[in-house]
């Protein structure tokens, strides 16, 4: 059963903080915050995710937003479709708002091509990583740059490690260059995958 989109949902489901590890670091780790909470079945297939991420002084003005589909791939192996919001100025502060969250739909979203999650299950955790490809394609700081990306989930943690690389080079150009982000769950959302998801 662990092996399951919704054990997976529910891990992800909830308010993260890498509190510890920026106090500890904090030239190379800024305190950032998760929110991870599930939305309305916008479609007939998955568990719909919405993600903001944040510093934790500007949690209303979060610097990357996502809606996650979270899709059975096969016996062993779990799929995330990543999108983007339209507008997504529309729905910052979303996470922590269930009323706003619910007004979110399938026509506010644009795909992200190339940036699927390819999860697996093992010793208590998820692991996964963006498809390989160098398709996710990521323009920042001026630069083109595509998305190398993994991470793990458990219960109460979520680990994460984003990186923009050159196409041409593989040469990092923006992300962490301490390794992972270390986040721990603060709040639980998982009781809310159940009572919009019922098996
Ligand atoms: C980008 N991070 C991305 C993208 C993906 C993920 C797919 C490219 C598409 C986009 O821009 O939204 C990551 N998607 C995931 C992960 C999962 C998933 C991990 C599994 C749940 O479905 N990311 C972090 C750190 C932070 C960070 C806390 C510091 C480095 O986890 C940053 N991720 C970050 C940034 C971008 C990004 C800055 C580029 C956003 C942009 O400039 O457009």
């Amino acid at each position: 059963m662990s092996n399951s989109i919704y054990t997976l949902a529910a891990w992800l489901a909830g308010d993260f903080s890498n509190w510890e590890q920026a106090i500890e670091n904090p030239p190379f780790f800024a305190h950032i915050r998760v929110c991870i909470r599930p939305i309305a079945a916008l479609a007939d297939q998955g568990v719909w995710l919405y993600l903001e991420q944040a510093y934790d002084y500007m949690l209303q003005q979060p610097y990357r937003t996502a809606v996650l589909q979270v899709l059975p791939l096969s016996d062993q192996q779990i799929k995330i479709v990543n999108y983007k919001l339209k507008q997504p100025t529309d729905f910052f502060g979303a996470a922590r708002d269930r009323g706003r969250l619910a007004t979110l739909t399938l026509a506010h979203l644009e795909p992200l091509p190339g940036c699927d999650m390819q999860v697996t299950y093992g010793s208590g955790k998820f692991s996964g990583q963006v498809e390989p490809g160098k398709n996710c394609c990521v323009f920042r700081n001026g630069r083109n740059t595509y998305l190398s990306s993994e991470f793990t989930v458990t219960e109460q943690t979520y680990s994460s490690l984003d990186r923009g690389n050159d196409p041409e080079t593989d040469e990092r150009v923006w992300g962490s260059i301490a390794g992972a982000f270390e986040f721990k769950k603060k709040t639980s959302f998982a009781a809310e995958v159940g009572e919009i998801y019922p098996l």
